[in-house]
């Protein structure tokens, strides 16, 4: 099966999924203060580390067919009280798929939240990547990008790809902003991993970091 293909089926299954647990999430949402929302607030802090960590991704490293070829330039992941601070920067203007745009961004950001290489579920950059490296992580929970809603927000999916909720992106020119709820990604300590692909219809287009990943540090 082509990356293309496997691609597109997942984006299809999260979907789906996200559409059937819809009712769920609205009742989550109004139980749980700040779970789907941009900027939560009213839930108690867990003891963080103050951590950070950025990788920077060459520019012209894209790969594949898509029908846009998204070119990611940093990650950054900065660990806050209550959240985890996620910006992407790309060389394009971002255009998400909210209008079903075919070159909308696709794709997907990856946390491993215990730091931990034999838990999780194979990252998505590993999914996809044709080089023969690894990522040296696998995933507890990931944002997906291609899910968005009508209010622009990204379903946020757990390891067996359910989705546990949704943020809403903050779009500034070619960054992609994202405030996600530590209350929304298990009870990680602000220590985290993290690794991202992108891509549109037809088939990703690029990962960061090219060799390992992110990993937020004191
Ligand atoms: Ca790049
Ligand atoms: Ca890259």
């Amino acid at each position: 099966m082509t990356s293309t293909i496997r691609f597109l089926r997942l984006l299809r299954r999260l979907d789906r999924r996200g559409r059937s647990r819809a009712p769920f999430l609205a009742v989550a949402c109004a139980l749980v203060a700040g779970a789907c929302g941009y900027a939560p607030t009213g839930y108690a802090a867990a003891p963080l580390h103050e951590a950070a960590g950025v990788t920077i991704d060459p520019v012209g490293d894209t790969l594949g067919a898509g029908l846009r070829q998204w070119d990611i330039t940093r990650l950054a992941v900065t660990q806050q009280t209550d959240s985890t601070v996620v910006e992407l920067d790309l060389t394009a203007t971002v255009i998400t798929r909210v209008a079903g745009d075919s070159t909308g961004l696709l794709g997907f950001i990856d946390f491993d939240i215990d730091q931990d290489s034999t838990t999780g579920r194979q990252s998505a950059v590993d999914s996809y990547r044709h080089d023969g490296g690894s990522s040296g992580m696998r995933a507890e929970y990931t944002i997906v990008l291609g899910n968005v809603a009508p209010d622009s927000s990204m379903s946020v999916a757990d390891v067996n790809f359910r989705s546990v909720g949704r943020v809403k992106p903050r779009i500034d020119g070619a960054r992609l902003t994202f405030r996600v709820p530590n209350a929304l990604i298990g009870a990680h300590a602000g220590l985290l991993n993290a690794s991202a692909v992108v891509g549109a219809t037809g088939g990703p287009s690029d990962f960061a970091p090219n060799t390992g990943h992110l990993a937020t540090h004191d």
